[in-house]
């Protein structure tokens, strides 16, 4: 029998720049020109702790200079559905962060074909179908959200959704109202994050205003009974990313994590790696991970495996063929 953190998994919280392995970097960096203020592979992995979200972010987009061309993308999400594959991952949906590359000048095209072309490629070579969500960075402004799915435009036969990433407290959700509802109407999923750093009214916040499907962390809920209730019955689900968490101290451990609480409630939860290369392990490895710290039975396990199925943007049919 396979062990059960092989067990045949959706992925739905993903950032595809957070899969830039310390090697990946360097490598790239050394075909593009860019120069890393590391001396190593292993002293760049070494820079790897964080205080909390911002820290995270800062080195996450330092280190995005190393991404130029369509081929850089490529082999970043191609090294990412290896990994995902040999983890029992059967469909991944992915997240990307155009801003933080149109920014850097490098086209909106370059970052889509890149991408694209590695996922077209995922189901015959990796055994992986896929979705691409573009998210928007909530630390910029609306009008920013606002040209940046205008630009999508061209590439929206490849996007399945929007998301909502970055740094969360002081930007909350109805900052972009009116982007979710261009989104909307353009027949685009919609998801964000909420209630990872930011307030439990965040959550209720992209629900109500942004009218998302499904919420990334969703961890500060839990503060909320009445909110808690709401996500039960109406069975939306939420991305946790327990590796995440610890690593940029939401939880103080993974012992003292919500999650086992939170499927007790009767809370729709998934298991995740939101961004493996910094934060210690893929998506197998965080399944492993909160079995050993949480006590889980391989019952909860294949609870959360079908939890990732039911929460993912797959028609049911497709659903069942992949498990
Ligand atoms: C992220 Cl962990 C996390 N939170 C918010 N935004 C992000 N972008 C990449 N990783
Ligand atoms: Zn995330």
């Amino acid at each position: 029998m396979n062990l059960p953190e092989d067990l045949p998994k959706a992925e739905l919280h993903l950032h595809i720049e957070g899969t830039l392995e310390p090697e990946l970097a360097f490598a790239l960096a050394a075909r593009n020109g860019v120069d890393l203020p590391y001396a190593s592979a292993e002293e760049l992995r070494r820079a790897y702790r964080f205080d909390d979200l911002q820290s995270f972010l800062d080195l996450y987009y330092a280190l995005m200079a190393v991404l130029r061309t369509a081929d850089d993308f490529a082999e970043l999400a191609d090294a990412y559905l290896a990994r995902a594959a040999a983890q029992g991952v059967r469909h991944a949906e992915i997240f990307f962060d155009p801003q933080a590359h149109t920014d850097r000048g490098v086209p909106l095209g370059t970052v889509v074909e890149g991408l694209a072309g590695a996922l077209e490629r995922s189901e015959e070579r990796h055994g992986v179908t896929t979705q691409l969500i573009m998210c928007f960075l909530r630390d910029r402004s609306a009008e920013s959200a606002r040209e940046t799915l205008d630009a999508a435009r061209p590439y929206l036969d490849r996007i399945a959704g929007v998301g909502l990433d970055s740094a969360e407290v002081g930007h909350p959700p109805a900052k972009f109202r009116e982007v979710y509802e261009a989104a909307g109407a353009l027949g685009l999923r919609r998801v964000a994050h909420a209630g990872e750093e930011g307030p439990p009214s965040y959550v209720r916040e992209a629900l109500d205003v942004l009218g998302v499907e499904r919420i990334d962390h969703g961890l500060r809920a839990m503060e909320d009974p009445e909110l808690v209730r709401r996500l039960v019955r109406d069975r939306v689900p939420l991305t946790l990313c327990p590796l995440s968490n610890v690593r940029l101290r939401a939880v103080d451990l993974l012992e003292d994590h919500p999650l086992k609480a939170m499927m007790d409630a009767g809370l729709l939860v998934t298991v995740n790696s939101d961004d493996p290369a910094y934060f210690g392990g893929y998506v197998g490895d965080t399944f492993h991970a909160v079995r050993e710290a949480l006590a889980l039975t391989e019952d909860d396990l294949r609870r959360l495996a079908r939890n990732s199925f039911e929460a993912a943007f797959l028609d049911h049919d497709e659903d069942l063929r992949a498990r």
